[in-house]
């Protein structure tokens, strides 16, 4: 087949193409660009809009939380970042390096930070002396680095990429298990809330687990590619940093004590994975709580009414200024191919004013999501629109909810299990908690592996799917990213 030679809408359709339309949308709805260095790209204004308000949403949770803003340094000397060695080695070969200023070697190499838990524990070794120093709770906002060599995906697996890292510290494991639990509610909820996407809120198991990490819990879900994917992730991580890092301090007892810590992060990822639940063969489906423009007015202008329509569209786009309405009053483009464009980029309601409807003070509001119609009256239009938004955030959270539920399917065998994966299934089944079985599954199915353990357990358990015997909890098995 001859491949459509337009600049303009997807030549491929999401459920032919996956990665081809994911490919195509990023670029044509002028999210993100490519740059000479694999595996890092440009996040451009809309796309970058969207980061923004989901950060301010986060920002103002971990602020109610009493987490502060801080920064640390981009450059890790070589020294700390071995220091805790166990939780470096599987991924020292994604460590990028600094090596030289100018022709000049430096006497020690410095890391681009992967992740600051070195940086930043070495500094509270010196600050935290006492039971009331505690709890130390540090957030910060950057970017990180990991040279990966899998093939890259905007948003999913960028070499560098936008986060949140949490890095907590508390006199008690109790009062850390609690934080984590929270955090994790904040991270499932800012899906919801933002993105409009369900999440699966379970523990990773041992061997998925960071390795620094006592238990790591993890928000999953499941997108059209048929592939599971990490959402976010939160870590208790015990005394296994404060012992190597020295991070002590006088209890009330008067004892010296390690601190119990937790870090936790949120990333652009998230970017991603709402664009493959949402979008269509359109284009992109914005969520309209991160949209940057909920609304597009599109004018419809003929020489004789043009005056007239051009005023109500202006008045308009002043009654509904709080939406950061785009007004697209471009002569140049027909309403037509303005309609395709702001569809591509994913505007979440569209407004035609045109002259019949102005006899009638009436205009015709279109959504996104459903692409249905109605006509609305102007004077309701601010009252409307707002509730309009609300239903379209509603319906897209359903239907991502129905596609997660009916993407799950219950294994009781290996021979169920195995066709499952092959169906691109999110598969919900038993195991024994013994990581062989864990390995023979993943080696059986090709690759899929143990998304998590849910929170969500039944009263009465049945037996291991690999090897029969009791089952220690149900768990999510996918192919995933
Ligand atoms: C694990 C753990 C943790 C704070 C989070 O998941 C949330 C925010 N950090 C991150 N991790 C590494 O420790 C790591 C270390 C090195 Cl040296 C690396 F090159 C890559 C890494 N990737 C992940």
């Amino acid at each position: 087949m001859v491949k459509r030679e337009s600049q303009e809408g997807l030549t491929v359709k999401k459920e032919d193409d996956f990665s081809e339309w994911y490919t195509q949308l990023l670029h044509k709805s002028e999210l993100i660009d490519y740059t000479d260095v694999s595996g890092c790209y440009v996040f451009r204004p809309r796309a970058y809009a969207i980061w923004e308000n989901v950060r301010r949403y986060l920002d103002s949770k971990f602020k109610e939380m009493g987490v502060r803003n801080a920064y640390f340094p981009l450059f890790i000397p070589e020294s700390l970042l071995k220091k805790e060695s166990t939780h470096v080695e599987g991924f020292a070969p994604e460590v990028a390096w600094v090596t030289h200023s100018g022709k000049a070697k430096l006497n020690e190499r410095l890391a681009v930070r992967p992740t600051s838990e070195t940086i930043m524990y070495s500094a509270y070794a010196k600050w935290i002396r006492s039971w009331k120093d505690l709890p130390l709770k540090i957030n910060q906002w950057c970017n990180v680095v990991r040279w990966e060599f899998k093939n890259p995906v905007p948003f999913l697996r960028s070499r560098e990429f936008l986060w949140q890292e949490g890095h907590t510290v508390f006199a008690t494991r109790e009062e850390a298990v609690e934080e984590a639990l929270q955090i994790l509610d904040i991270y499932a909820n800012a899906y919801k809330e933002l993105y409009a996407v369900p999440v699966i809120k379970g523990k990773k198991t041992e061997k998925e687990k960071f390795a620094g990490a006592d238990t790591t819990l993890t928000i999953e879900t499941f997108l059209p590619s048929g592939k599971a994917i990490q959402c976010a992730t939160s870590h208790n991580l015990g005394q296994n940093f404060s012992k190597p890092f020295n991070i002590k301090f006088k209890d009330k007892d008067g004892e010296e004590k390690f601190a119990w810590q937790n870090s936790w992060g949120f990333t652009t990822r998230s970017v991603g994975v709402m664009i493959m639940m949402h979008s269509d063969d359109k284009g992109l489906v914005l969520p309209p709580r991160v949209a940057e423009n909920k609304v597009v007015i599109i004018p419809i202008l003929f020489e004789k009414t043009k005056k007239e329509v051009l005023k109500v569209a202006k008045q308009v786009e002043k009654d509904l200024i709080q939406l950061s309405p785009i007004l697209d009053d471009r002569e140049e483009y027909s309403p037509g191919r303005k309609f395709n464009e702001w569809e591509l980029k994913g505007i979440p309601i569209r407004i035609e004013i045109g002259p019949k409807d102005l006899k009638n003070k009436q205009v015709i509001v279109v959504r996104r999501d459903t692409g249905k119609k109605q006509t609305v009256k102007i004077k309701d239009l601010k009252k409307k629109i707002p509730s309009i938004l609300e239903d379209i955030h509603n319906s897209l959270y359903k239907k991502a909810e129905k596609y997660l539920k009916d993407s799950i399917v219950e294994a009781k065998t290996m021979k169920d299990l195995i066709n499952a994966i092959k169906n691109k299934k999110l598969v919900l089944t038993q195991w024994c908690d013994d990581a062989e079985c864990e390995d023979w599954i993943k080696d059986k199915t090709g690759g899929a592996k143990i998304i998590c353990i849910p929170f969500d357990q039944p009263k009465k358990l049945d037996k291991c799917v690999y090897c029969g015997k009791p089952a220690k909890h149900v768990v999510y098995i996918a192919k995933s990213y």
